[in-house]
């Protein structure tokens, strides 16, 4: 897969991809990443990127000349009809079913933004969708760049190797994780659950799915409303609470 990220700061998109696994996907070539910085799309000798809004008020907006020349740029190294996608808080709000349609194409671009944003008449004219990352106010595109392009290169053939197989990751799919542990057995004072030193991998599975499921009820119900559950997750979130109830436990 080919990204193309059109922003004012490359460095910081192109250090951040030198990490962890979305690292070695680039390392092995499965992901590729190239930038443009709209700077270089300028032609005065101050490389003038932003300029006063029309209607007055505060703060800056991106020129649209060298944006747009930047975005065209970026372009043209990817595959025809790939998506150009701008980061902006304005966009939909970017979910894993997002994730995984964006890991099945053969590239995108993101346009990432500085300032109060575009030009409307680039957006217009250079970009397909918009996308947010989440109901927050960051100061640039670029965080929610490398976001989406982590997101997505996990999905990636051959780029988590053994660590999840896909058999473990649809388990639980649209839930929270349940709880993990490791040695020492006991870390002060407090124990390990019984059922996961119990060797049955069974009972143990069954644990992991209530946990995940009454974790999901309790702090992101809107998760299992978008999702829904599974008879079997639905069976154990209904055993949890009845369990709950019947110890006199209302709510947390
Ligand atoms: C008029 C108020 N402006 C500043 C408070 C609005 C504004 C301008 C530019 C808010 C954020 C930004 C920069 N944000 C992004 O580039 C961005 C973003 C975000 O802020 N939240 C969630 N997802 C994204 S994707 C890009």
């Amino acid at each position: 897969m080919h990204v193309e990220v059109v922003t004012l700061f490359p460095e910081m998109i192109e250090g951040a991809l030198r990490f962890g696994v979305v690292g070695r996907a680039v390392e092995r070539g499965v992901l590729t990443v190239g930038t443009e910085d709209p700077r270089a799309h300028t032609h005065d000798v101050h490389k003038t990127v932003d300029d006063r809004p029309y209607g007055g008020g505060p703060g800056m907006v991106l020129k649209p000349e060298p944006m747009l020349a930047a975005i065209r740029a970026a372009q043209a190294r990817l595959p025809g009809g790939c998506p150009r996608i701008g980061l902006s808080a304005q966009g939909e709000v970017l979910d894993q079913a997002l994730v995984r349609e964006l890991a099945g194409l053969p590239g995108f671009l993101l346009v990432a933004g500085r300032y109060e944003g575009l030009d409307e008449r680039v957006i217009e004219l250079g970009v397909d969708r918009e996308l947010s990352i989440g109901d927050y106010i960051l100061s640039g595109g670029e965080l929610a760049a490398l976001v989406v392009i982590d997101a997505a290169a996990r999905l990636l053939p051959g780029v988590l190797g053994d660590e999840r197989s896909s058999v473990e990751e649809s388990f639980a799919e649209g839930l929270l994780d349940w709880p993990h542990y490791t040695r020492p057995e006991v870390f002060e004072g407090r124990g390990v659950p019984q059922v996961l030193l119990s060797g049955n991998h069974a009972d143990i599975r069954r644990w992991r799915l209530q946990q995940a499921v009454a974790r999901t009820w309790q702090r992101r119900p809107d998760l299992i409303a978008k999702h829904g559950l599974s008879a079997e997750a639905s069976r154990l979130l209904n055993e949890f609470l009845a369990t709950r109830a019947a110890r006199g436990e209302t709510d947390e």
